[in-house]
């Protein structure tokens, strides 16, 4: 083994990110190159951390989620994204990869998009690659599409890209906004996004259009973030992520993620705005829904969500970076 990766370690610190365009389909499953472009906005809530500890002597690589040995699936997926690090860093040793999340995984939470991101940083400081921020977002795709994005702080643009080169996230400017997610279950989806994104493209009649429809959205999003057009980002945000759910829903066999409860916070956020306070609605592969709000109005709306759910409001959060490891 090479001597400089001798028990090297690091830690980092990601947070999860919400779309407002949404990526749901790829074009290219072994390089996670998505079938169109997405935006999103990194959060200052929920962080994963991560740190990576170069193991010479290891015959495999070990995983521990939360304090626990994660499952031979988590850890198969680290290992096959430490296995692109270990080829660019010319090595073959192995790893113990230590993760905490704040949020519940698996949950819609976006904890692989925070969970990539951070095992992207703290793995490429722990091999020693060389890697500037488009490269981490690059690298970061691999093991989760959306991990691209929680590379960047605050609004994110992932462009869709035609090859691996091309397809990484960089920071958008955008006006001030405010999320209110509202977790209304805590429960593991019980079909996960890839293999949902899988069932879509192969099953559903809609699914070309879908992809058409969001390149169309991100463009219009991109406009509306230039402008600083709070209205028209949230018209694109709630139109987009309910277009997401019905494409899903025209898969075969059927996937419904969303809840009557979360339906019920869709309602509740268009009641919202017939009486003045504008918020829109988003959610992704799971339950729990997000609204978009001005920040001065982020209290207001998550009091009238309150009654669907536990409340957070969150505001653009920073980029993925590498952290000093708790407790020394
Ligand atoms: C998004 N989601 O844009 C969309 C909206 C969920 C709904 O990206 O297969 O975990 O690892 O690339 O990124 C969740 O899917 O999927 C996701 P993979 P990922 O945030």
């Amino acid at each position: 083994e090479r001597a400089q990766t001798s028990n090297a370690s690091a830690t980092a610190r990601a947070y999860p990110n919400i779309a407002l365009v949404k990526y749901w389909g790829k074009r290219d499953e072994r390089l996670m190159l998505p079938a169109a472009g997405s935006l999103s906005l990194t959060l200052d809530v929920f962080p994963t951390e991560t740190t990576v500890t170069v193991d010479p002597g290891a015959d495999r690589d070990r995983f521990e989620l939360d304090g626990a040995p994660a499952s031979e699936e988590q850890t198969g997926r680290v290992t096959r994204f430490l296995d692109l690090v270990r080829e660019r860093a010319g090595t073959t040793a192995r790893a113990v990869v230590r993760s905490t999340n704040a949020a519940p995984t698996g949950a819609g939470l976006a904890s692989s998009a925070s969970g990539f991101a951070a095992l992207a940083v703290s793995a490429a400081a722990a091999y020693r690659l060389d890697a500037d921020r488009l490269a981490l977002s690059r690298l970061a795709r691999r093991g989760s599409g959306s991990a691209a994005r929680s590379i960047v702080p605050g609004v994110a643009v992932w462009h869709a890209g035609e090859d691996d080169g091309s397809s990484f996230a960089e920071p958008v400017d955008a006006p001030p906004l405010s999320m209110v997610i509202v977790t209304i279950d805590r429960a593991m989806k019980a079909v996960s996004s890839r293999e949902a994104m899988r069932r879509t493209a192969l099953t559903s009649p809609f699914h070309a259009a879908w992809i058409s429809d969001t390149a169309q959205a991100l463009e219009a999003m991109l406009v509306a973030c230039r402008d600083g057009d709070f209205t028209r980002i949230g018209r694109i945000t709630e139109t987009n992520a309910l277009r997401m759910h019905a494409v899903i829903q025209s898969a075969d066999p059927p996937i419904q993620y969303l809840a009557p409860t979360s339906v019920a916070a869709f309602d509740e956020v268009r009641r919202l705005r017939a009486e003045g306070l504008e918020a829109y609605a988003t959610a992704d592969a799971g339950p729990n829904v997000v609204a978009l709000a001005r920040p001065a109005d982020a209290e207001a709306v998550a009091d009238a969500l309150a009654h669907l759910g536990e409340t957070t409001i969150a505001g653009p959060g920073p980029g993925a970076a590498l952290v000093e490891p708790a407790g020394g």
